[in-house]
């Protein structure tokens, strides 16, 4: 069965496995990594908070969905032959398949989803009825089966059925009577959120949309764009880590901040207008964890996949191309490429850049000879095995 899953949108549609049989070490061992010591909790200052009944410094509230073996927890690589979800990300034996990317022709009016295989061949083509129009400030981005898709034409939260491409609005966003200030700039971002819901990003806002529809807003920031220091941040996109379930609001000025249900709002670091680097302009998450953004670097001028964790940001992976500009990218777990769009004249292109940091290579291009069409959004194709 085909699978289209999004480091967001999986723990929403596959709960964590029960206790599982038996593993088998070796085959764990076989894989080189993480090495052949289960790892365990070090940390002699804290001790974890929950419950750690195997003692592999996993806590069944920090993810550890088998707490009755040491071989199973989320710093675990998956074994695909094993029947075990091995890496807790609600998965049994997933391996990566490729990636879809969503073209859209502004002349023509009409999108496409492509699937591309992990060695740049195109698997299949399938046209968008109705055709979302993607937007240069609101990039398109799968997340959930059906995908969920924001559009500039009418600023809405698209359901995408991806097999037969058919269209379904959820929720019209020019339509809310949004509370005083929050929708004055639109939305950024959406995701799929684990916990059974969609999440919207406004520039100080976060909103939480039901399937049915309803929306509640859930969080608000301060934003001044003149600068006064009251300023927090202006989030450009959102991304959710799906073992964690936390939100990363990605601002316009370099700034990071967070959102949980448990912790609510906490900004990290805040948006410096003027100087803020990397400033980040559309958010991803992978399948272990994490929050990504591509960033441009305001000193350099480099464009890169960056790591935010807490206060800190890591430069991951280099674009390695200045004549492509990259607008959406995706994050493959198991390997930690990532795979971006990117649209450069005539040209649109995948691209695969390498977990190493040393740049990357033109995945697969439609080689169409025409400046009226763009790639806008990409998912990671992953599949349970068996
Ligand atoms: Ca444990
Ligand atoms: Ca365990
Ligand atoms: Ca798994
Ligand atoms: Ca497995």
């Amino acid at each position: 069965m085909r699978a289209i899953i999004t480091a967001v949108g999986l723990a929403a549609t596959v709960a964590c496995g029960g206790p599982a049989t038996t593993p088998k070490p070796a085959d764990t061992a076989e894989t080189g990594t993480p090495g052949t010591t289960p790892p365990t909790d070090t940390d002699t200052d804290t001790e974890p908070t929950g419950t750690d009944a195997d003692g592999d410094g996993w806590t069944v509230e920090d993810g550890d969905c088998d707490d009755s073996s040491v071989w199973v927890n989320p710093s675990w690589p998956e074994d695909t032959h094993d029947d075990i979800d091995n890496d807790c990300d609600g998965l049994v034996d997933e391996a990566f398949t490729g990636v879809t990317v969503v073209e859209y022709d502004w002349d023509a009016g009409a999108a496409w989803l492509h699937d591309v295989d992990p060695l740049g061949n195109l698997d299949r083509t399938v046209p968008l009825s109705p055709a979302v129009a993607p937007s240069w400030a609101l990039w398109m981005k799968p997340s959930l089966i059906p995908g969920v898709w924001v559009a500039n034409d009418s600023l809405g939260v698209h359901l995408i059925d991806d097999t037969t491409g058919v269209v379904t609005e959820l929720l019209d966003l020019e339509e809310i009577e949004w509370p005083k200030g929050i929708g004055d700039f639109g939305a950024f971002g959406v995701e799929t959120h684990p916990g059974g819901y969609y999440l919207i990003s406004t520039i100080n806002a976060l909103v939480q949309v039901s399937p049915d529809g309803t929306w509640d807003v859930v969080a608000q920031w301060v934003v001044d764009l003149h600068g006064d220091p009251s300023h927090e941040v202006a989030p450009v996109d959102l991304a959710i880590d799906p073992k964690t379930h936390e939100v990363g609001l990605f601002g316009i000025g370099g700034g990071y901040a967070t959102w949980s249900e448990n912790d609510g709002f906490v900004l990290h670091k805040r948006d410096d207008l003027f100087y803020g680097s990397p400033y980040a302009w559309v958010a991803g998450s992978s399948n272990e964890g994490g929050h990504f953004a591509l960033a441009t670097d305001v000193y350099t001028g480099e464009n890169a996949v960056f790591a935010w964790q807490d206060g800190d940001v890591t430069a991951l992976l280099a674009w390695p191309n200045a004549d492509f500009t990259p607008v959406s990218f995706g994050m493959e777990s198991e390997s930690g490429d990532a795979y971006a769009v990117a649209n450069g004249g005539w040209y649109r292109t995948v691209w695969r850049l390498y977990a190493d940091g040393s740049g990357g290579a033109q995945l697969f291009t439609t080689g169409k000879d025409n400046d009226s069409a763009g790639f806008f959004g990409v998912a990671v194709n992953v599949e349970e095995g068996g």
